[in-house]
């Protein structure tokens, strides 16, 4: 059965027809037969931001917390422009997003009119897809396949621009049911590439499974699957940081993350494995490192939905394209109808020999004196809320690597943090977006003082809708990690790396009528944490900590895993055993 309704209509049918429940936007002339609509219903939530990119971002929290797509909506040029990083951050960090921007009318585009941006242009490159709808009989088509383009194959974010005459008109509604779509990727891996990964299998000695954002965005089956894989095989396992809480930060097979600030044991398991199975990773180069020296003696796999992806950096053994989950079901059938074998002899040396690694406690470090620490703070906040219903974001620099060092994930969908683009200014509207799917749990950003100032204006967002958005600010009064890279590799010239006339903070969130907490002194950071977690609001926690703290481990851009910076506190001497490695 077929409708006959306006375009602007056909917009909030779709979107209640796909199952949306929150919209995050920001009117202006070109969305306004929209936002009439929007007012006129009362099946979908819009959360009325405070800039743009605040839209983007807190629909991109919204949907890795939740695994459903997120949707923003936002007006014509500045509108559009302002969700440009937005857009490419979720482009780089595979999360599913439909954002809808208004356009000038069609007969006047082209014409310099006024608030006209040619959007699908703008955006081409920082999208999965986009499209200029034209007509009114197409729109609801166009909507229904923005959501499978969005969710479908590798995640993304789509957009759809959508001219204010075109919102005007009456066409008739297209159910989804009736959308024909031509884009269906390849989720089922080949079997014989799946048989030759269980060979490879059996007889590794020293396997590591290097798993990443993928099995996030492959759904929970995927984390239950990998969970079951790591227990039937005992083999070591690694994360990115985009794929952090897939298998359990308490599982006894856990090494922490990988990469420019990972553990030294993932890197060193990494380096000198003699098997690596890359599940839903993409060999990014925080990874990598130096490319001709990245884990010369392993036969390497990869599973990935993303044909592009494969063979893209790094030359691998055994491509399996096709979807996390199923591929892993297929490989444990396989692998157990084989025998379920393993090189237990082998295996068990590579067990002492990651212990060996371990010992070295390379996140060790000393809190003495009156200052409060980055990594004592985050590990306070992580004892005093792991046993919560927890959501953590975070912003970008050091404290977004210590947050992944210190703080432990159980589960997939709870760690959203800016990963391909680094984005400061990500973590504030993402923990609204978090918080909106997830009323009655407790969201925490772990913020610096810069990346959080970067969209503070979201605090009035957060007041309007009473999310008890917890913000953790380490205040470093420093860029801190340009200013560590400052003192490292640029001959400690400090450059423009001081946060310059801070705000106070206490002062600023009472501005809004949030609460303001600070702290400076360790004996009381864990009352003043306490504080913050039971305050039924939003809460700004100005933490002010060591100013020159640097981030450990540190693989220098350009460096072989072996080649780890380490801080002070690691155990040294188990270090020089690692070669070429610079404490
Ligand atoms: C300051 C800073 C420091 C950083 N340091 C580190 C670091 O030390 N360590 C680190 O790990 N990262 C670090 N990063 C993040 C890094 O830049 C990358 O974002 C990250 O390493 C990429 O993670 P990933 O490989 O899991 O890929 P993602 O970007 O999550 O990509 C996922 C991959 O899985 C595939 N995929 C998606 N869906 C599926 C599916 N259903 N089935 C199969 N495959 C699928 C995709 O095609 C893609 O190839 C840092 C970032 C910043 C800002
Ligand atoms: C939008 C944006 N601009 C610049 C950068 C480069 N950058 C990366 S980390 C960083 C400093 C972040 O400072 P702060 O938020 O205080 O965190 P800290 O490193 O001190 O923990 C900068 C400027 C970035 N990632 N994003």
């Amino acid at each position: 059965m077929t409708k006959a309704m306006t375009g602007a209509k056909m917009v909030v049918q779709a979107l209640i027809d796909q199952g949306v429940e929150v919209v995050f936007g920001y009117p202006g002339g070109a969305v306004l037969p929209i936002y009439d609509e929007i007012f006129q219903q009362n099946s979908i939530t819009h959360v009325l931001v405070r800039h743009e990119q605040g839209a983007v971002h807190a629909a991109e929290g919204y949907a890795r917390s939740t695994g459903k797509p997120g949707v923003a909506l936002v007006t014509s040029g500045p509108g559009a422009t302002n969700a440009v990083t937005g857009l490419t951050d979720a482009l780089l960090d595979s999360i599913p997003l439909i954002v809808l921007t208004g356009q000038v009318p069609t007969f006047m585009i082209g014409s310099d009119a006024f608030q006209e941006a040619d959007t699908v242009g703008i955006t081409r490159p920082c999208t999965k897809h986009n499209w200029l709808v034209k007509e009114t009989d197409k729109l609801a088509a166009t909507l229904h396949e923005a959501f499978h383009v969005a969710t479908s194959g590798r995640p993304g974010p789509v957009l759809i621009d959508i001219p204010k005459d075109v919102q005007f008109a009456t066409g008739t509604y297209t159910k989804a049911q009736q959308v024909e779509t031509h884009y269906n990727p390849q989720v089922k891996g080949d079997l014989d590439a799946i048989t030759e990964l269980a060979k490879a299998m059996e007889t590794a000695k020293r396997p590591v499974f290097y798993t990443g954002g993928g099995v996030i965005n492959s759904g929970p089956a995927a984390s239950q699957l990998l969970r079951e894989l790591v227990a039937a095989t005992n083999f070591p396992i690694t994360s990115t940081l985009m794929g952090l809480g897939c298998y359990p930060a308490s599982g006894d097979n856990w090494l922490g993350m990988l990469g420019m600030h990972g553990l030294y044991e993932a890197n060193m398991a990494m380096h000198d494995c003699d098997l690596m199975i890359n599940i839903g990773a993409r060999f990014d180069d925080r990874i990598t490192g130096r490319l001709d020296a990245f884990s010369p003696k392993s036969v390497k796999a990869h599973i990935d939905i993303d044909a592009s992806s494969i063979n893209k950096v790094i030359h691998v053994d055994i491509p399996i394209l096709g979807d996390v989950a199923h591929v892993l079901e297929d490989l444990l059938n396989v692998w157990k109808a084989r025998g379920r074998k393993t090189n237990a002899e082998g295996l068990s040396k590579w067990w002492d020999q990651i212990n060996e690694w371990r010992a070295v406690e390379c996140l060790n470090y000393k809190q003495e004196g009156k200052i409060i620490k980055p990594q004592y703070a985050l590990q306070r906040l992580e004892e005093l809320t792991k046993k919560h219903d927890r959501y953590i974001c975070t912003e970008v620099g050091q404290h977004q690597m210590w947050a992944a060092q210190y703080l432990g994930f159980e589960d997939p969908n709870r760690w959203m943090t800016s990963g391909g683009l680094g984005t400061m200014g990500y973590g504030f509207p993402a923990s609204i977006g978090v918080q909106m799917a997830h009323p009655d749990a407790l969201v925490i950003n772990v913020a610096g003082e810069a990346s959080w100032l970067m969209n503070m204006q979201e605090l009035g967002t957060a007041m309007q809708y009473r999310l008890p958005v917890k913000q953790f600010i380490l205040n470093n009064e420093r860029l801190g990690m340009v200013r560590q890279w400052q003192q490292l590799l640029h001959g400690e010239r400090y450059s423009s790396s001081w946060s310059e006339s801070l705000p106070d903070f206490v002062k600023l969130a009472e501005a809004f009528g949030a609460k303001g907490i600070q702290c400076h002194d360790p004996d009381t950071l864990d009352d003043a944490i306490m504080e913050m977690i039971t305050y039924d609001g939003p809460v700004l926690f100005d933490c002010l900590v060591e100013k020159h703290e640097n981030c450990f481990p540190m693989i220098p851009s350009g460096k072989a895993h072996n080649e780890m910076l380490m801080g002070d506190a690691s155990t040294e001497g188990a270090i020089s055993g690692a070669g070429e490695a610079l404490v």
